[in-house]
């Protein structure tokens, strides 16, 4: 007796028309699938309580921004949003159709120490049911998913080679097991920018990352036009006191993209990791004017790079919602021109200040 293996064949033409949907031009994903730890610290910044309520109320006011979709292809939702309404009692999943934004799950359930490797290694836990999980959020609408892997470079090993085995293959396990249940799988390998590394030893981590990435996606018969890659920019560490051009950092990022990435894929949506909200735009720019071999599409996927302005706008308070919105669109406004290459610098108003946490535990 063997046991039937599963396929995913029934959802391929629709897992590539997803995964290029999303990475459509000018499109990119916000980024809202911050746990309720993790928005709790968001709310706090601006003063305003980590109830379901509040994360209601703000989850609402970016959903229903006017014209979202003219800039932002999908959202990453937090499991609790995925199911949640709006104060009116619609849908937030219909919410986001209305504006044209492609709901997305975080399914992924977080960090965990990984025994056997340097102390400030993690693996990522939630490969438990997760084809079950996947198609219970297709179900309720949403389309892809994203499951995040940390690696950190430190001058003491670290990541080791045993990370970096575990973590690839966690993110491949997780993209097969999400395609069989009809979700795109943003694949996120995460290379924090905490460290005094220079920006050549970024390039080499990341390169040995990306390698393992696509040898694990590969063993795993993951189907990669319908799937995306989420990667950090390549940045020197952020004690590392070097400072690089946009220009610089687009040669290293693209160079790495070109030696690692296939051209299967259809899009790779950087995340913005602790840059400011300008910052990323820059950099996503200097990214596109650039020539490349590569034929995907350079766009976003940012959390803290597209919020800060509009959460700080909102304040927690109603007659703030439409200045909230506001900002929020100018930075999606700015990253959607950035992914053409035609963002001009400071053309948007943005939260002038690093987003970058030093030592912050995920
Ligand atoms: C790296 O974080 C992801 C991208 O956000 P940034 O552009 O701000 O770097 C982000 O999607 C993150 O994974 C979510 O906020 C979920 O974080 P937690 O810590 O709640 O898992």
């Amino acid at each position: 007796f063997q046991v039937p293996r599963m396929s995913l064949d029934k959802y391929r033409s629709e897992l590539a028309e997803t995964a290029k949907k999303i990475a459509s031009p000018g499109k990119g994903i916000l980024a809202v699938d911050e746990s309720t730890k993790t928005i709790g610290k968001r709310l706090q910044s601006i003063g305003v309580e980590n109830t379901e309520a509040n994360r209601q109320a703000y989850r609402g006011l970016l959903f229903t921004t006017p014209k979202l979709g003219d800039f932002i292809s999908g959202a990453i939702l937090y499991e609790e949003t995925l199911f949640q309404n709006n104060v009116d009692g619609t849908p937030f999943v219909k919410n986001l159709a209305s504006v044209g934004v492609i709901p997305g799950i975080k399914v992924d359930m977080g960090l965990s120490p990984l025994p056997g490797g340097h102390p400030v290694e993690t693996w990522c836990t939630g490969l438990d049911g997760l084809v079950e999980r996947a198609q219970k959020y297709y179900a309720q609408g949403a389309r892809f998913a994203k499951w995040r892997a940390v690696l950190q470079i430190t001058s003491d090993g670290a990541p080791s080679e045993l990370s970096i085995q575990e973590n690839a293959w966690g993110l491949a396990r997780y993209a097969r097991a999400v395609q069989e249940g009809g979700l795109v799988p943003i694949v996120e390998p995460e290379i924090l920018m905490d460290g005094d590394h220079n920006i050549d030893t970024t390039a080499r981590v990341q390169e040995r990352v990306l390698a393992a990435v696509y040898k694990a996606l590969s063993d795993n018969g993951v189907f990669l036009e319908g799937s995306l890659l989420k990667p950090s920019m390549t940045l020197p560490g952020a004690d590392c006191g070097e400072s690089v051009t946009p220009e610089k950092i687009a040669e290293y990022t693209v160079r790495t993209l070109e030696r690692h990435v296939p051209s299967s894929v259809p899009g790779v949506m950087f995340l913005s990791g602790g840059m400011s909200e300008e910052e990323a735009s820059i950099n996503l720019n200097a990214l596109n004017k650039r020539e490349r071999k590569g034929p995907w599409s350079l766009s976003f996927s940012y959390g803290r790079a597209l919020q800060q302005s509009c959460l700080k706008a909102w304040m927690g308070k109603a007659e703030n919602v439409p200045a909230a919105r506001t900002a929020l669109m100018a930075r999606a406004q700015a990253n959607s021109e950035a992914n053409l290459g035609k963002y001009v610098a400071g053309s948007q108003p943005s939260a002038d200040e690093t987003l970058f946490v030093k030592g912050y535990k995920y």
